[in-house]
This record gives C-alpha cells, structure tokens and sequence, in this order.
C-alpha cells in the first residue's frame, strides 16, 4: 500500500457551511435567516473592546520583544472572535481561556497587569479565578475543554445556572482531551459552548497537518454546531448569545467555529502558503476597520462616535501604561507566594514547609 506522508497530502476542500455573517468587509449590514446584529450600543462596546485588545496585544507583544515577558502569544487579526464570545457571557458564566486568549481575558475584565503574570514565569495564574470567574489560562492545549464541562455539570447537579465558554485554537482540537470534552459534554448535556479559532494553522503547522477534517468538528459527538465569520465581531456575537442562551434552556453544548486569520509569524517557522499572499488577503479583512466603517455609516459617528473613539483610544493607551507600570513595581514574586494561594488555612505540614524554606532562603 502506498503511504502518503501527510505533509505531501493536499489542503482538503474548503468547508461548505457558509460562515454566519452580518457586516460585510466593506462594514456593510448582512441579512441573515436566523441572526441579528446586536443594538448599536452593543456594537460601540464590541468594538471598543477590539481597539483596546488590540492594543493590549502590542504592548504586550513589545513587553516580550524587550525581555519583559518570557513570551506573549498575541492574537492580533483575532480580537472580534475572543472580544464577541466574552461580551455574550452572562455574569454568572465562566470563562475558560486557553494561553492565546489575553485579550479575552481583558474584555472579561481582568485585571491587565495581572492577565500578563502568566507571560513573566509567574507561579500562579495571577489573578482570582473565582472573583472573574474565569479559569486560569491553560498552556496544556484543549484541557480548558474538560475543566469547563466538569465546572458546569458540578454547578448544576448544585442547581446553579451556570454555563461555560470554552476558548481554543484549530490545532487543539486535534487533542484527545478536545474530543473527550466533547463527549463528556454531550453526553451530560453540558451547558458548554466551545468557541474554536480557526485561523488555518497550529502556530505554523496548517490545519490539514493536523486532521483530515475541517475544524468544525462537532459531528460525530452529538453536538450542534454554528460557523461564523471570526473577523465580524457582530457576528460572532450573536452566534454565542444563541448558543449560550441555548445550552442554558437545556438545548445542550455546541461548537462554534470562528473563522478568522491571526497575523504574524508562528513561533518556530514562518507560515508558508502557496501563493504568499495568505496574509495580505486577512488583512483586508481587518474585525476593528470593518465595524468601524460600518458604525461611521450609520452615524454612531458624528458627536457620540467621536466620543466612543477618543474613549477607546484613550483607555487602550492607559490600560497599556498601567501594564508597564504596574509590572515595573511588582517584579519579585516572594517565595511565601507559593504557599499563600493554596489553602485558605494553611495545613500544619505545608506551614513547617513555608517557614524551612523561608529559613533556607535568608541563609542564602
Ligand atoms: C498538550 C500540548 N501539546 C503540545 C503543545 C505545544 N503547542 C503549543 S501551541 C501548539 C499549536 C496550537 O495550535 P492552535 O490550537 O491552532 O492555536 P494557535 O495556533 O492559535 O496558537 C502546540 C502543538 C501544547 N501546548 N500542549
């Protein structure tokens, strides 16, 4: 038999679900059968959002550039997908991110300082999963997955409306524990939504390296499944409002599949495509110009635009600052951290551990 290595096997066909989609590239409204586009005010917050992850993204992308950060995987091109599910959570929803999703983290509400901790070696995630209600960020890929089943079957089996979102790359749902979340969550009729960011690479391995499927990878696992348009934050909105509220009513998780290019080079080899201009055509597709054109032509501009902009603009910069700053003061971890977060009282044994080490560490 003739093998195939699967680097010499050719890009599957592209999809033929077409992705769900309500402002155009040029900022045009799109009509849909089953989905609307927020009110406008849902729309200003969208995109302020955006600008201020975007943002968020260079600082920190700068931070690492400058040995700062250990690393900071940015997700520029992207911010419509993380921005657009996180603003449909309700307050009592948890989030669970995975290492790409700082700027998820910070439409959420998290601290911005304390979003980077993560990025400088930090030993904890650095911030209070239960006060944001937000999982800490997993490196290990899909494991969000499991853990955003688990929370939410315990909540209910407590009689808590809780439901989750579930936040991974293409290239994780190639993991086992992706397809063990699935199962699981189907199987309880999980109140889950599994947001995938499918920007046609795992870091700079393409999709089809990694399945002979495309990323929509809810068939099979007994669970609805949506596709969006991943640069269309009005879009991606809706379609994670429908199925949050859905999975909330008992009509069980689903996969939704945001599909969207990410800029910049993956961390261990430039990204190859054919034609080279892979890129160049993303980019015209830019989520923050593309609801910026349309609130311009529908006159959330005039006064209350102006406003919306400077505002943006002017917490993006301050929320950058902050980040330097803050990070500037706090560098140190102290070594009593490690016990601190744990326990709310600490056991006897891990005391006398803190106080060895704390004696361990002055005679150095
Ligand atoms: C369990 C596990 N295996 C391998 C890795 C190494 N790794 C880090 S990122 C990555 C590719 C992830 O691709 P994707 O999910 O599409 O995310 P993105 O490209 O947006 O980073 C891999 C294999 C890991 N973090 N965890």
């Amino acid at each position: 038999m003739k093998h195939t290595d699967e680097r010499s096997r050719p890009a599957p066909p592209p999809s033929a679900v077409e992705p769900v989609r309500l402002v155009d590239r040029f900022g045009r409204r799109v009509e849909h059968p089953l989905f609307t586009a927020p009110d406008s005010t849902r729309l200003a917050g969208l995109h302020r959002a955006m600008v201020i992850g975007r943002r968020f993204n260079q600082q920190a992308s700068a931070l690492a550039r400058q040995g700062r950060l250990a690393v900071y995987p940015s997700s520029t091109g992207q911010e419509a997908s993380q921005v657009g599910g996180v603003l449909a959570l309700s307050e009592r929803d948890w989030l669970f991110p995975s290492y790409r999703d700082s700027v998820a983290l910070v439409a959420h509400g998290v601290d911005p300082a304390e979003t980077l901790t993560l990025f400088r070696g930090g030993w904890h995630a650095g911030y209070d999963p239960h006060r944001y209600r937000c999982a800490p960020q997993c490196t290990p890929l899909a494991t969000n997955a499991s853990h955003a089943v688990g929370l939410t079957y315990a909540a209910r089996s407590r009689g808590r409306d809780v439901a989750a979102l579930a936040l991974m790359g293409d290239g994780a749902t190639s993991e086992g524990d992706a397809h063990e979340a699935y199962d699981f969550a189907a199987v309880w009729n999980a109140p889950v939504v599994f947001l995938v960011r499918n920007d046609h690479w795992a870091v700079s391995a393409p999709l089809h390296q990694g399945t002979a499927t495309q990323a929509h990878r809810d068939l099979g696992h007994g669970m609805k499944g949506y596709r969006v348009d991943g640069g269309d934050a009005a879009a991606v909105y809706a379609v994670v409002s429908r199925a949050l509220a859905e999975a909330r009513a008992g009509g069980g998780p689903s996969v939704v599949e945001a599909v969207a290019y990410r800029e910049g080079p993956g961390a261990d080899a430039p990204r190859r495509h054919p034609d080279g201009t892979e890129a160049e055509r993303w980019r015209e597709r830019d989520p923050i110009t593309r609801l910026e054109a349309l609130l311009r032509e529908e006159c959330l501009l005039g006064d209350p635009w102006e406003t919306e902009r400077a505002l943006a603009g002017f917490a993006a910069e301050a929320e950058g600052t902050a980040s330097v700053v803050r990070m500037a003061l706090e560098d140190g971890l102290g070594a009593d951290a490690l016990f601190r977060d744990a326990y709310s009282t600490i056991p006897p044994l891990l005391e006398r551990r803190r106080r060895e080490l704390a004696d361990e560490l002055r005679e150095v």
